[in-house]
């Protein structure tokens, strides 16, 4: 019951040929469908229809961010919660957006627009269900991830807004940063998956979008996206390198229109009885980057 995973994030780019070209050669994304002012795009183990939508605006930014629930009623549920606690939803009805039946809108706590969603249209991924191969095409452009995994948003007040996809969403925090008072700078969050995040928070200003991140297998996989986006010209934030938080590897860069992304891998499984683990903030630069022990002013400051 409840939150299931990140399903996509629609972001705006001023310009969608230049987006589109970098997200299908560069990341090796697949380009699903295209309108107008709009790019769908999805990673080749992907089922749903998409999970990036790129709309064309004169500002770069994020539209919002989409989650899909496990259950049709589901929606219901969160819909009576989401507006006890306070912030006004409204339904969008099939047929208003490409690729999904009706969904729940909000604004949470810090500002972003996050969207439920059950009804999506599973359009499978590249294998195929009867005698797949274990491996796309060997000749995918680019990074070529298999699917999206998580991504990490800002908030004034980190506490107040875990508090509400803790509390009304039902998520499941598995790491806190907290600072001297014992207040919350950054927490990690689990919807129904295994893994240690399907989306974080991290103190910063309302409304912004840190960055999104792709899955890869395996760290060799992290160093190859590495020589990628270096052969590319791409800019690279920080890494390959490790997070403590997590224990991802990872490695951060910038969109051609400066939104972060983040390759990831590794990590731990999580059960509902995992206990949480915490970092006090004299050891947040190892959370952020473990080998580096830094908190760069570039990581913190720059969103979109
Ligand atoms: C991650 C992650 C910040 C921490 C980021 C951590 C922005 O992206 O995947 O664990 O402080
Ligand atoms: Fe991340």
């Amino acid at each position: 019951m409840g939150i299931l995973r990140l399903a996509h994030v629609d972001v705006r780019t001023p310009d969608l040929d230049l987006s589109a070209a970098y997200y299908t050669e560069v990341m090796g994304l697949q380009q699903v469908q295209r309108t107008d002012d709009c790019v769908y795009l999805k990673c080749w183990d992907e089922e749903d229809h998409h999970s990036l939508r790129m709309r064309y605006n004169p500002r770069t930014g994020m539209d919002s961010f989409t989650f899909r629930v496990e259950e049709e009623d589901d929606l219901h549920e969160l819909e009576k919660k989401v507006e006890a606690y306070g912030c006004p939803t409204s339904r969008v009805s099939r047929g208003e957006a490409v690729g999904q039946g009706e969904s729940l809108r909000f604004e949470v706590p810090s500002g972003q627009i996050m969207e439920l969603v059950w009804d999506i249209e599973k359009t499978g991924n590249m294998l195929g269900k009867t005698n797949p191969s274990p491996v796309p095409p060997p000749d995918l452009p680019g990074i070529a991830p298999p699917r999206m995994d998580h991504m990490l948003v800002n908030a004034e007040e980190v506490a107040e807004s875990a508090a509400f996809f803790i509390d009304v969403l039902g998520m499941r925090m598995t790491e806190q940063v907290l600072d001297g008072n014992g207040h919350q700078l950054g927490v990690w969050l689990a919807g129904n998956t295994r893994s240690p995040h399907d989306i974080a928070i991290v103190n910063g200003p309302n409304g912004a979008l840190h960055h999104w991140a792709y899955w890869l297998d395996d760290w060799d996989h992290i160093r190859k996206a590495a020589d990628t986006l270096a052969f590319n010209g791409v800019q690279i934030d920080q890494g390959p390198t490790r997070h403590g938080v997590t224990r991802g590897n990872t490695i951060y860069f910038f969109d051609p229109l400066g939104i972060r992304n983040e390759v990831f891998t590794g990590g731990y499984w999580v059960d509902p009885d995992t206990e949480i683990l915490t970092w006090t903030e004299d050891n947040f630069g190892k959370g952020l980057f473990y080998y580096e022990n830094v908190i760069s002013q570039r990581f913190l400051r720059m969103h979109t």
